[in-house]
């Protein structure tokens, strides 16, 4: 049966039988879903969470971008996590999330995601869906191959996408080939507000792509793919797809770690910034770091091997037992599959075709454990059902194909509406992947919903891949550009979800904690309102004294105690946004009144059936008046 077309013109949906599918995806009002997606907000710098297999969007969680609608970047709290060796950077461009793993296993703690335009790494806390600390990569420029998490959460990585200057310097462009380098990066992260960069590994200038980590037998290694090995530094289009092969570079880290020991890290200068938001204090602060420590290969033997790998590889993805590595090279019709084992023994034999800067060159037929012969088009990523089964997105011939590991022979193919980029499989890049759904994130939407004007919602599609055949189940819009996502059952995270937090540990320095401890102070022409909030009004709610020229700081503290009763504040006329404060939290707004008048402030989430009411006024007079500071709640100082 065939969807509607639009006006009576029939278009292929794709879809085989609606009413079973309808049924596959219904989750019955007031039911939850299976699974938490977490999707990359891509050039929106978030994360959208979502509900599989429903599709339901349940919440955006601010990462990189200043969010109006929570105040995120906008309040006194959470402006440093935005914080840059730059300055205040308000936007990125975000691309592959990735669950914290225990023994291999997504373990629903934490999640981390990339910032690709200026080098940071995230980690959302799960159990309040909030961003509580960020990384700035140094000596990088693009952090695409980030950040892919080692088994059990030691480090997230980052590798170079555009090799810049190491350390950054003013050379002319020309001089790419002599004075540029890649950077491979390791970040500490299985301590929260401990993020820091372990070590960096000095590279030739390429471009780092992807990258995943080993696990099971491959555990203590990363496979990083690159492409412009002819570092060419215009035109790439033509001029870095000259090389028949790029490669795949296998970092051992459990080696680096040991060089470290040894004392060969080379300690060099660096400027990035550490943000980190602190739970008790509600508050996020901001520390500058002024060196890293750097391993160069060509004096850490054994330290990292390249793969030859056809042709401009863009994913790189290791199977669930951690032996087989496939490049999906994105030029090629072929997927070309390492085997780890096989090249463990290439190296034992030193079966090199090669070197670049002190860095080994396996030969490509001593590491290759076979190819896919796809039919395909245009490969980009892989990920694994668990049940032996690979599935390859192919960009340019829009499908995903799915394939025997081992036999590597083509065991299905689906059509995806279009032009596919990642695709997930709840724990598919992971030892033990949940292997019932997989969600095709595509590029372009085109006829698939109504349409929005120029621009239409990327778009995923949900297919059930329970039986031999891959069954197209739904499709759903998505925000900004999810090139990677991950989704995890909803059991693992569902049963740490924080519900408030608790008033007796708020440590906010401006908190308060009762309404009798409410006030106005005024330091200079610093003014600092506290006041609370509670069903249904702000106290005080009456405040004289402002005058133009101040800057007023409105600390709110969120009196309630109950599961989803957050309250808004805005004012009229601030150069700001809201603030939209949970049950047991304080944030801070500021605001510098412009003219003398009279403003009113009013909670912006609809808390109560008298929500209506829950507003106040104050008062601004000229600059230099003497209007004593003055503050009320129904008549009472
Ligand atoms: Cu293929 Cu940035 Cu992971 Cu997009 S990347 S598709
Ligand atoms: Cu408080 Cu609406």
């Amino acid at each position: 049966m065939a969807a509607c077309g639009n006006s009576g013109e029939k278009k292929d949906s794709g879809m085989m039988n609606t009413g079973d599918a309808a049924q596959k995806v219904y989750v019955a009002p007031g039911e939850y879903d299976e699974f938490y997606a977490f999707m990359s907000g891509g050039f929106s710098g978030q994360i959208s969470v979502y509900g599989l297999p429903s599709g339901r969007l349940l919440k955006v969680v601010p990462v990189f971008s200043q969010d109006a609608e929570k105040g995120y970047g906008y309040n006194e709290e959470t402006k440093p996590m935005l914080n840059t060796s730059y300055g205040f950077v308000p936007w990125d461009d975000a691309h592959h999330p990735e669950l914290s793993q225990t023994d291999g296993v997504p373990d629903g703690r934490w999640i981390f995601i990339n910032g690709n335009n200026t080098p940071r790494i995230a980690r959302v806390d799960l159990t309040t869906f909030e961003t509580t600390e960020i990384i700035e990569i140094p000596n990088s420029g693009g952090n695409h191959s980030s950040p892919f998490i080692t088994e059990n959460s030691e480090y997230v990585v980052a590798g170079t996408r555009f090799s810049v200057p190491f350390p950054q310097k003013d050379v002319p462009i020309d001089s790419y080939k002599e004075n540029f380098k890649g950077a491979l990066t390791y970040i500490k992260a299985d301590e929260p507000g401990n993020m820091d960069v372990s070590f960096q590994i000095l590279v030739p200038g390429y471009d780092y792509d992807l990258a995943h980590s080993g696990k099971g037998k491959s555990h203590g290694w990363t496979f990083f793919t690159t492409y412009n090995t002819e570092e060419s530094h215009t035109l790439k289009e033509v001029n870095a797809s000259q090389n028949d092969k790029d490669f795949i570079a296998a970092v051992n880290w459990k080696k680096a770690e040991e060089y470290l020991k040894q004392g060969k890290g080379k300690k060099m200068p660096a400027n990035y910034m550490h943000n980190y938001y602190d739970e008790e204090t509600h508050t996020a602060t901001s520390t500058e770091k002024k060196e890293v420590t750097v391993l160069i290969p060509s004096e850490c033997p054994g330290l990292i091997y390249y793969l030859p790998t056809p042709k401009s590889p863009h994913g790189v993805d290791v199977d669930p037992t951690g032996e087989y590595i496939v490049g999906n090279g994105k030029l090629s019709a072929d997927l070309t599959v390492h085997s780890f084992d096989k090249m463990l023994t290439a190296i034992e034999n030193e079966e090199f075709e090669g070197e670049v800067d002190g860095i080994p060159i396996l030969k490509l037929d001593a590491v290759s454990a076979g190819t896919v012969s796809s039919g395909g088009l245009g490969p980009l990523h892989t990920e694994f059902d668990g049940k032996g089964n690979a599935y390859t997105t192919f960009f340019i011939s829009s499908e995903v194909v799915k394939w025997k590991l081992g036999t590597w022979e083509v065991l299905d193919r689906a059509p995806c509406y279009y032009s596919v980029g990642h695709l997930m499989i709840p724990g598919g890049d992971s030892k033990s992947p949940w292997g019932k759904y997989l969600v095709a994130l595509n590029k372009i939407t085109k006829d698939r919903y109504l349409p929005t004007g120029p621009e239409m919602n990327h778009s995923a599609q949900l297919y059930d891949i329970s039986g031999d055949k891959m069954e197209l189940l739904l499709d759903f819009p998505t925000i900004g550009e999810p090139h990677y996502a991950q989704a995890i059952p909803a059991d693992i995270v569902m049963k740490n979800s924080k519900k408030i937090y608790p008033i007796e540990e708020n440590k906010h320095p401006h908190a308060v904690k009762n309404e009798k401890d409410v006030r106005v102070e005024r330091d200079g022409n610093v003014v600092r309102v506290y006041i609370t909030s509670i069903r249904s009004h702000f106290n005080p709610d009456n405040i004289e004294g402002i005058k133009v020229g101040d800057k007023v700081y409105f600390h709110l503290t969120n009196l309630e105690q109950d599961w989803d009763t957050p309250h808004g504040l805005s004012i009229m006329g601030a150069r700001n946004a809201e603030l939209l404060v949970m049950p047991g939290q304080t944030e801070t707004l500021v605001w510098e009144p412009q003219k003398p008048g009279v403003y009113p402030f009013y909670c912006t989430d609809f808390c109560s059936a008298l929500h209506q009411e829950m507003q106040g006024y104050i008062r601004v007079s000229p600059k230099g008046a003497n209007v004593p500071i003055k503050w009320s709640l129904d008549g009472e100082e």
